[in-house]
């Protein structure tokens, strides 16, 4: 009989999150720890190194969020490159544009596996010919790369261990080197409730490259702080408000939610300008 285990993520020394749910896959690949674990509630949730990563559950409040707000801004986004994101969330997402080609940079060939074998929503993008899916470290990517993209969408997980570099002046001044005219960079970059001065040390780097940098945040109910911020990088003015219409069927992103996530809480506001 398998038995269900406690899964328990600290997101501060005394605070964390709690899942009960029966282990449908426990492996270390060559880089991490990685978890797949069934609860009733959130579904399926995948967790690297003692951190979720993503649940069936909560996963269009993260994956929305970081690909469409870049998408819907850039004028006419053909190209993109996708860093991380190895379970297909970005990636689907990203293909839900009139795009022509998305390559995705995944560290770990442990984790695409295990996206196909558990995650077939989040993965079943890998297989578009439009896509490129690569088990290759990001980092070096933006570095050797001779190819350019109109956007960039870094789905790291947290800045822990190999990871780190991905939250570096360095990887986003290479990154940005890989932008074609119009170019947008969008990272993930945390909890603005727990991670202020990440954030704000992300914010200031991003302001050094780009011609305009904005924060926005979403919510995803199973990371830490649940309220999260991403940071758009763009070689031109970003608008307000995209000028078109957004793809069918989004359960997150709408023009309304777009132009919400970019109007920041005084807390945000007044810790970051
Ligand atoms: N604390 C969790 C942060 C994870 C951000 N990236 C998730 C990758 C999902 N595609």
């Amino acid at each position: 009989m398998v038995k269900d285990i406690w899964f328990k993520e600290l997101h501060t020394e005394d605070s964390g999150i709690l899942f009960r749910g029966r282990v449908l896959f426990h492996q270390k690949s060559d880089y991490q720890e990685i978890l797949v674990i069934e609860n009733s509630t959130y579904g399926r949730i995948l967790v690297l190194d003692g951190c979720v990563m993503t649940t069936e559950k909560d996963e269009a409040f993260y994956h929305e969020m970081l690909v469409h707000p870049a998408l819907m801004t850039h004028e006419d986004p053909k190209r993109v490159l996708i860093i991380g994101g190895g379970d297909g969330g970005a990636l689907r997402e990203t293909l839900k544009h009139p795009v022509e080609r998305v390559v995705l940079v995944e560290l770990d060939q442990m984790v695409l596996d295990v996206a196909k074998e558990f995650f077939s929503n989040l993965s079943k993008s890998f297989e578009d010919p439009r896509a490129l899916v690569l088990a290759q470290d990001g980092v070096e990517f933006v570095k050797e790369t001779k190819e350019t993209f109109d956007i960039i969408i870094v789905d790291s997980p947290d800045p822990i261990g190999f990871a780190k570099e991905l939250f570096s002046q360095t990887f986003y001044k290479n990154a940005y080197k890989r932008l074609d005219q119009g170019g947008i960079l969008v990272a993930q970059t945390e909890s603005p409730l727990l991670h202020m001065n990440l954030l704000k040390r992300i914010k200031r780097h991003f302001e050094e490259i780009f011609f305009d940098t904005r924060i926005y945040l979403t919510v995803v109910p199973t990371y830490p702080g649940a309220l999260w911020s991403f940071t758009m990088g763009a070689l031109k003015r970003i608008p307000e408000i995209p000028r078109k219409d957004p793809p069918p069927n989004l359960r997150v992103y709408s023009i309304e939610t777009h132009r919400a996530a970019f109007a920041l809480p005084p807390f945000v506001n007044d810790a970051i300008s």
